[in-house]
């Protein structure tokens, strides 16, 4: 067993290996580290703030709500420990649309993670719409789409024109979950009675799910006009508020309105449409 650097930190024992390279690594960049430590305890924090709130919540719906919201911390808790831990990075020689490639640290791990965190933020916002099972079972496949065709895109190292064809197919499924988000959903959430919270919601998540693309572009995965850790501190923060913040704002209203929640059609999901209509 060969002695790292990181192997000297006191309560940690490493072998050596790609694995503990990597660890080393990211524990030796201060600012790259907090932009995942602060994720890991803003996301403890959240779970034991949202077990707290949820505790007297009886409506199943409500329920169903609180169980996918809480889903949200819980993986992104999983996903930063992952990233901290070198598991889920990797050095990735990136090829660049001006020529030539770079060995990069790719936080392949976000992607992967978004697949289980982001369907569930959309199944908390189509249940507070009242939305149907057709639309809610649309939007949460085609986003799951998006992060795994996201994740194609950030690991294709052998064509720099396949690696943004890869972005343009994620870019096509996020297409289909902005028009459910921007369209469909509010419509459905105005008969419902819950289009206040929802048109709230809608535009914290559009705004801040348009980010991710963006510095996905500009970032060390697209055309590195951003170093890893800009790049790494610009998702940690729209993750604060895609995920902590939007969850609290959701959860408090379905605590103080758990009435209006139940009301809506209830048991399998229904339209929020009448059935006589
Ligand atoms: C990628 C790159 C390829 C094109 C598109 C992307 C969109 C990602 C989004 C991520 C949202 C993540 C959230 C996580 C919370 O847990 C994969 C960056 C369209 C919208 C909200």
């Amino acid at each position: 067993m060969l002695e790292t650097p990181a192997a000297e930190t006191p309560g940690v024992v490493l072998s050596s290996g790609p694995q503990a390279d990597l660890f080393s690594q990211i524990a030796g960049n201060p600012s790259l580290s907090a932009s995942l430590w602060l994720n890991i305890a803003l996301a403890g924090l959240s779970i034991l703030l949202f077990i707290y709130m949820g505790r007297n919540v009886d409506d199943p719906r409500a329920q169903l709500i609180f169980v996918a919201t809480m889903m949200v911390p819980l993986v992104s808790i999983s996903s930063y420990t992952g990233l901290v831990s070198g598991l889920t990075v990797s050095m990735i020689s990136v090829p660049y649309p001006g020529g030539g490639s770079e060995e990069v640290l790719i936080m392949w791990g976000r992607y992967l993670t978004w697949t289980l965190s982001t369907p569930m933020i959309l199944l908390a916002l189509g249940l507070l719409a009242g939305s149907n099972l057709t639309k809610i079972f649309t939007a949460v496949v085609t986003d799951i789409g998006m992060c795994i065709t996201g994740l194609a895109a950030a690991m294709t190292t052998s064509s720099v024109l396949l690696r943004w064809f890869w972005y343009v197919i994620s870019c096509a499924f996020f297409a289909v979950v902005l028009y459910i988000l921007l369209v469909e959903w509010p419509a459905d959430a105005e008969m419902a009675g819950t289009d206040e919270i929802f048109s709230t919601l809608k535009l914290l998540t559009v705004t801040l799910w348009l980010g991710y693309p963006i510095f996905w572009a500009l970032g060390s995965e697209g055309l590195a006009l951003l170093t890893t850790t800009q790049t790494s501190w610009a998702y940690s923060i729209l993750d604060i508020g895609a995920k902590y913040f939007f969850a609290y704002l959701l959860l408090r209203w379905v605590t103080d309105h758990e009435g209006v929640i139940g009301d809506l059609a209830s048991g399998s999901l229904g339209s929020a449409t009448p059935a006589d209509d």
